[in-house]
C-alpha cells in the first residue's frame, strides 16, 4: 500500500510542496492512518507542554498530525502548523456517537481559523468496519458539512486498520489540490462518496 501512495504523490506533486494537516479527536485513528501510508518514518515531537505532534515527510509532501479537543489554551499554538496548510484531513471515529457534537465543534472552529480558509477539506469517516458505526452520510450531517459555504470538501468512509478508503480519499485530495493550484484557488461545491 505504501508503494501505491508514493506513486500517487509522485504523480501529483513531483515538484511542488504540499502541506497536509490531519486532525481529529483522540482515538479517531490518525496515528493508525499515518503508519498505514508507509511513506516515511513517523517522527513524534512534543514542541510545547502536552502538545504532541507527529510528522511524516515524503519528498515534498509533509503530513503533520495531532489530537484536538480539550485543549483550548493550546489553540494559539496551532497557528504555527496551520500556516500555509493546503489540505486538512479531519478524522472521525464513526463509532463514537457520543462525541460527534464535540467533533463538530472542534471541526467548525478549525476550518474557520483565518489560516485555514484556503485549505481543502477531506473528512475520513473512520472505523467503518465496526458494527453500529455512523455511515459517512451520518458523519457528514453530524459535522455540518453541507452547510459549508465556499469550501471544497469531500467525505470518505474508511477502515484505517485495513487501509480501506485511504487511497481513494487521498487521491481526491491530491487531484483537487493540483486542480486548484493550476487554476488559482477557485471554489466549487462539496462532494461525497455516497
Ligand atoms: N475497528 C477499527 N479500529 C480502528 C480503526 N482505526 C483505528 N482504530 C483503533 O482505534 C484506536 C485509536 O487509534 P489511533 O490511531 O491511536 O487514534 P488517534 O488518537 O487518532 O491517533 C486504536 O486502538 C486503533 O487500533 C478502524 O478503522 N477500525
Ligand atoms: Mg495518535
Amino acid at each position: 500500500m505504501g508503494q501505491a501512495f508514493r506513486k500517487l504523490f509522485d504523480t501529483f506533486f513531483g515538484n511542488s510542496e504540499m502541506r497536509v494537516v490531519m486532525l481529529g479527536l483522540d482515538a479517531a485513528g490518525k496515528t493508525t492512518i499515518l503508519y498505514k501510508l508507509h511513506i516515511g518514518e513517523v517522527l513524534s515531537t512534543v514542541p510545547t507542554i502536552g502538545f504532541n505532534v507527529e510528522k511524516v515527510q515524503y519528498k515534498n509532501v509533509i503530513f503533520t498530525v495531532w489530537d484536538v479537543g480539550g485543549q483550548e489554551k493550546l489553540r494559539p499554538l496551532w497557528r504555527h502548523y496551520f500556516n500555509n496548510t493546503d489540505g486538512l484531513i479531519y478524522v472521525v471515529d464513526s463509532l463514537d456517537r457520543e462525541r460527534i457534537g464535540k467533533a463538530k465543534a472542534e471541526f467548525q472552529a478549525i476550518i474557520k481559523d483565518p489560516f485555514m480558509l484556503n485549505s481543502v477539506i477531506l473528512v475520513f469517516a473512520n472505523k467503518q468496519d465496526m458494527k453500529g458505526a455512523m455511515t459517512p452520510m451520518e458523519v457528514c450531517e453530524g459535522l455540518g458539512l453541507r452547510d459549508l459555504k465556499n469550501r471544497k470538501w469531500h467525505i470518505q468512509g474508511t477502515c484505517a486498520l485495513k487501509g480501506d478508503g485511504l487511497y481513494e480519499g487521498l487521491d481526491w485530495l491530491a487531484g483537487t489540490l493540483k486542480e486548484l493550484k493550476a487554476a488559482g484557488y477557485s471554489v466549487t461545491l462539496g462532494t461525497s462518496s455516497f
